[in-house]
């Protein structure tokens, strides 16, 4: 047994703090188009170079969307898929081979499943093998009904770059196979082109750089990002076309870092940004409400388990969930949490910064102040800390113990 009424009442207090929100139930019944983006963090949006812009599509979405620059990953050992379950379940993911191979059959409450409840079509989309991260299996239990993977008899292998399917061919695939969809339906996109080494075809290489960056690090993610950007925006605009845009919350974000830490001097050098720590984990959330033209920027940190309270609160979800994240109209928690190698708990806030150190120890990490813009005394992070490590524990524990729907069993 375990504190069943205890955890009732901790979990159902985020979601009183969603229905009380005037966003609460705003889009209700509403498609929902999630693009995971491949590597993509938040240093190239709005970049320009030489007067030509990296990212001129996702800038243009920003105008008119919620946009959250000052989010972070929070994977584990599972990376890509770890994201996908953090965005799509608001629980950490400190499993020893990630979540999607460490607990597949677990009985989630996750966003596919709650949306597969109250009658939309669910599915995702990955132009890679489905055994890849082991997803075949763990998205039966997420609740995914249709898998559109590399060998799916509707997806046709007309274009492979790198990893898989180009992101160009998914993206025109998805939005025709968007004509025929039942509504409302909730689509699922982990984007791949855009992956380590980051070495585009040269007829893909649209972007125009100063010979400084040929054959560089940099300049491949630059081109890689810019590609990835392109065929984003032939998707947008094809959903116009379709009259699906308007009827559709449209949600991006990055899963992981691009850049490596090998690629800082270079980074400093070409592009004179700081490619430090906080850097390399930053990824942007991009979101576009039905009918929005006002673009909101809001440089508060948040992080991706902020993306799944979101939805479900502008949806108008009543159910009691586990969602570890708070919604981000209201700013998430301005705290982003995380574990290196999955037992060294750091996190990001819009106060502290807590560096863990290499033995984990809590005294041994360092405290910084962003709004001092210094070191402080450790002690400064100790409340987030306790946070951090009680969630990350509970967590875990709700992952092993396979207790997330037990726990609001009647
Ligand atoms: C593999 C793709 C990439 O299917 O999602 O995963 P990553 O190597 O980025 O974890």
């Amino acid at each position: 047994e375990y504190e069943r009424n205890e955890l009732r009442d901790k979990f159902s207090q985020n979601q009183e703090i969603q229905k009380k929100s005037p966003y609460f139930g705003k889009y209700k019944g509403k498609n929902i188009i999630i693009v995971q983006a491949e590597s993509l963090n938040t240093f190239p949006i709005g970049l320009s170079i030489e007067g030509k812009k990296v990212t001129p599509v996702m800038d243009e979405l920003i105008k008119g969307s919620h946009y959250y620059p000052n989010s972070f990953t929070q994977i584990g050992r599972g990376n890509t898929s770890d994201a996908e379950f953090v965005a799509n379940n608001s629980i950490y993911p400190m499993a020893p081979k990630g979540v999607y191979k460490g607990f597949p059959n677990n009985d989630y409450l996750s966003l596919p499943n709650v949306l597969k409840e109250i009658g939309y079509k669910v599915s995702a989309t990955h132009g890679n093998s489905p055994e890849f991260w082991n997803r075949q299996q763990a998205y039966k239990k997420q609740g995914f009904t249709s898998f559109y993977h590399i060998d799916h008899p509707k997806i046709k292998k007309d274009e492979l770059i790198g990893l898989g399917l180009s992101d160009e061919s998914m993206f025109d695939q998805m939005a025709e196979i968007y004509k025929e969809e039942k509504k409302p339906f909730y689509n699922f996109i982990i984007t791949l082109t855009n992956h380590r080494p980051f070495e585009m075809p040269s007829k893909y290489q649209y972007l125009k750089l100063p010979d400084e960056f040929k054959g560089t690090a940099t300049g491949n993610y630059l081109q890689s990002v810019h590609y990835f950007d392109t065929v984003l925006g032939k998707f947008i605009d094809q959903l116009k076309a379709e009259g699906i845009w308007d009827e559709s919350i449209f949600v991006l974000y990055g899963d992981h870092y691009g850049p490596i830490p090998k690629d800082e001097a270079e980074i400093k050098q070409l592009l004179g940004i700081t490619f430090n720590e906080k850097e390399r984990l930053r990824i942007p959330i991009i979101i576009h409400y039905p009918g929005e033209t006002e673009g909101v920027a809001d440089s508060r940190v948040s992080s991706q388990m902020d993306i799944y309270p979101t939805l479900t609160s502008v949806l108008g979800i009543e159910q009691p969930l586990v969602q570890f994240g708070m919604p981000l109209y209201a700013s998430g928690q301005g705290f982003a949490g995380f574990a290196y190698e999955t037992t060294r708990y750091s996190f990001y806030s819009d106060n502290y910064d807590y560096k863990a150190a290499h033995n984990g120890a809590f005294e041994a990490g360092t405290c910084y102040d962003n709004f001092a813009g210094k070191q402080v005394d450790v002690e400064f992070c100790r409340k987030g800390y306790d946070k951090l490590v009680n969630d990350i524990e509970l967590s875990t524990k709700l992952l092993e113990n396979n207790l997330i729907r037990d726990l609001f069993k009647k």
